[in-house]
């Protein structure tokens, strides 16, 4: 009877021991993004990372997954849905797939410059659409910053819509932007980012389009001589977590969650607005011919049509709003 006894004692000792060790245990959040390690979004990761861990006094550990290791930005955006993955730095590319209303972010020439775009994004109407997210399983935790896009390819420079005829250009898998260039006279071919760099190589494109971040982050002059500042659209980015992880946790745990996509978003347009400072002289550094000044008014009449098709389908409301917001 002694023996049992002890032997009780000792279960449930190790037992309570568990319970405690479990109760301490870190939860590992995933993050992911398509870009490498020296990019803007990592810059945001690391922060993302440093105020999670420090505000949640350790009980969420962040592991970053670069270079669409968990996959392209479309399918992370599902893995969020299902909970493989548990947060994610996307730009808006592939988010209309999921939440159409996004759409209206990603017109060609919507916002002249950063502050402009900034100042929408950190508007009521951004906070608005952050929180539509939620009606689409996904929790919207920040807006973050991709830039303002430009045109490069391996063929020629490009000063005009003209010059730009029959070029085949890799676009997100985005609706608004393949409607852009199919009235610029290009012929888009939409492709998930992790497969760009190849296809670029192989020449099954003969072009795309990102900002200075992404192609000083991808060292894209190494399958492009040509660069031209058509700036045509501004890129936002979003941070996104994964509704099957944030719903099961206590407001205050969720605070934590979006003081560091806040913190995230913060350091990458800091990291972005350095890039747009020195991002173009390194790119001439590494051999890309770069066409700067660039008379957009025949690129903004080129894709006027996206405009029309745009609202047509989603009406004028949203795009009003952000017109006068901005
Ligand atoms: O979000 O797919 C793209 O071109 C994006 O700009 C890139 O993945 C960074």
């Amino acid at each position: 009877a002694f023996k049992r006894h002890v032997l009780v004692a000792a279960i449930s000792g190790i037992a309570t021991a568990g319970m405690a060790l479990q109760a301490h245990a870190a939860t590992e959040v995933n993050l992911g993004h398509t870009l490498s390690s020296t990019s803007h979004y990592s810059v945001g990761a690391d922060a993302f990372k440093e105020t999670l861990e420090r505000l949640s006094d350790g009980e969420f550990t962040v592991t970053e997954h670069t270079s669409g290791s968990l996959g392209g930005e479309r399918e992370m955006i599902e893995g969020l849905q299902i909970g493989t993955v548990d947060v994610v730095i996307t730009s808006t590319g592939p988010l209309g797939n999921f939440v159409p209303e996004s759409y209206v972010l990603d017109l060609p020439f919507l916002f002249e410059n950063y502050d402009q775009a900034r100042c929408v994004l950190d508007s009521e109407l951004g906070d608005e659409l952050l929180e539509k997210m939620g009606e689409h399983d996904l929790v919207g935790l920040a807006w973050s910053e991709n830039g303002f896009r430009h045109l490069t390819n391996s063929q020629r420079e490009i000063a005009t819509p003209a010059d730009a005829e029959g070029l085949r250009v890799r676009t997100m898998e985005n609706a608004v932007h393949q409607e852009a260039f199919r009235q610029m006279g290009a012929r888009p071919t939409p492709m998930a980012f992790p497969e760009l760099f190849t296809a670029l190589q192989q020449g099954t494109v003969d072009g795309q389009e990102n900002p200075i971040t992404v192609i000083v982050a991808t060292n894209f002059w190494e399958v492009q001589d040509y660069l031209s500042l058509t700036g045509h659209v501004y890129s936002p980015a979003i941070v996104l977590g994964s509704p099957i992880l944030l719903d099961g946790l206590s407001d205050e745990e969720r605070g934590w969650f979006m003081e560091a996509a806040a913190a995230s978003a913060q350091a990458t347009r800091e990291e972005v607005s350095r890039l747009e400072r020195e991002g173009v002289a390194l790119l001439e550094e590494n051999g890309m011919t770069v066409k700067i000044d660039i008379d957009i008014a025949p690129f903004q009449e080129a894709v006027q049509p996206a405009y029309e098709i745009f609202t047509s389908e989603y009406g004028t409301e949203m795009l009003e709003r952000v017109q006068e917001t901005a």
